[in-house]
């Protein structure tokens, strides 16, 4: 056992204490969500037992079967960040409207969050996580839904839990970004991954080819490129269909994730201010990129809490290239 191991606890401590005029409130808020990750995992990790798996019978905002779990990890982290003293305002994706937070329980700080995010890969025990974007209230007057609608370039941390074959927070407070496994016999999280950084170039692309019908030309063209070996050695394609295990692995592996434009979902499926934006802020932080296909996410101007954004995401060399054969096509229309 290491007596000089760095907690996820003691790492926000420190960083604190390099922010000149800290009151500690920002520290407050990552511990409570620590601890809103901790007991989901916890859960997760039992939840064939406590039968906790299947569904509520009812479905979420987004249309979308509400499992046992979700509900879960939805109220712990409600419970967990109105009762650190340090929010003014949450969006969930579990929740339809804003959540306001009592007058004697505000602070400083708006978070989105998806609690459990994959959840259609729980009963199957696949990986599934939990992402979180933090902005910063600019004024104390009462919080309304505008300020929940803030751009990923104004965001002061974002982070996502992995519920893998070990869980994980990976979390960016605007200075690289840094992963602490989860030590189930001391109930810590440990620094593992210290100034993660995502290689220039990858080897493996991500996207679900069941919807290859409805992709647009380029994306055609992209993928077939990746496959085809008169153009170079192909990719390998890995998909969980989990956001948050598709990212971590892109981050680690490098490559490119995308989830462009569908017939079903023509303004791509994932939901930007609590999956894209979170995910951009950390790829960016780790060297990455992250893109809608014509701008970086980080630059979209949120106009709904549940609005979807296409993303392209990873090594640059990548997430670059899609970029530039997208932008061939947009000239040719
Ligand atoms: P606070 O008053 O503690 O909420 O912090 C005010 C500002 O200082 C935050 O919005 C951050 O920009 C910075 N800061 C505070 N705590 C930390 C931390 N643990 N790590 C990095 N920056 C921090
Ligand atoms: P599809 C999970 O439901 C999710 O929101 C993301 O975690 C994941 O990347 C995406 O949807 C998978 O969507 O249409 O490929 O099943």
């Amino acid at each position: 056992m290491d007596s000089n191991c760095i907690t996820l606890t003691r790492f926000v401590l420190a960083e604190q204490k390099k922010a000149p005029g800290a009151t500690g409130e920002l520290t407050q808020l990552l511990n409570s969500v620590q601890t809103a990750v901790k007991v989901i995992s916890s859960a997760v990790r039992k939840a064939g037992i406590t039968q906790l798996f299947g569904t509520v019978g009812s479905t979420n905002v987004q249309g979308e079967e509400v499992k046992k779990l979700d509900v879960l990890a939805n109220e712990l982290f409600i419970n967990m960040l109105k009762s650190s003293y340090t929010v003014a305002l949450l969006i969930s994706e579990e929740n339809e409207t804003v959540i306001e937070i009592e007058t004697e329980k505000r602070g400083k700080y708006i978070v989105a969050f998806d609690p459990l995010d994959g959840s259609s890969n729980i009963d199957c025990l696949v990986s599934i996580g939990s992402i979180f974007a933090i902005w910063k209230k600019s004024d104390n007057s009462v919080p309304t839904l505008a300020d929940g609608l803030k751009p990923g370039n104004e965001v002061v941390a974002a982070g996502y839990a992995l519920y893998g074959s070990a869980t994980m927070m990976v979390i960016s407070i605007g200075s690289g970004v840094n992963g602490f496994m989860l030590d189930p016999t001391i109930g810590e999280f440990i620094l593992t991954d210290k100034d993660m950084k995502i290689p220039q170039k990858g080897n493996i692309y991500s996207i679900n080819e069941g919807n290859t019908h409805s992709w647009g030309e380029a994306i055609k063209e992209y993928i077939n490129n990746k496959k085809d070996p008169a153009k170079g050695k192909p990719y390998s394609a890995r998909y969980v269909g989990s956001m948050v295990a598709d990212v971590h692995r892109t981050i680690k592996y490098g490559g490119i994730f995308m989830y462009p434009p569908t017939e079903s979902a023509p303004n791509g499926k994932l939901r930007l201010l609590y999956e894209c934006i979170p995910m951009a802020f950390i790829m960016t932080q780790a060297g990455g990129v992250a893109s809608n296909g014509q701008i970086p996410i980080l630059d979209i101007q949120p106009q709904k809490i549940h609005e979807r954004s296409p993303i392209y995401l990873g090594s640059p060399d990548d997430v670059n290239e899609v970029l530039k054969t997208l932008q061939k096509y947009e000239k040719r229309q």
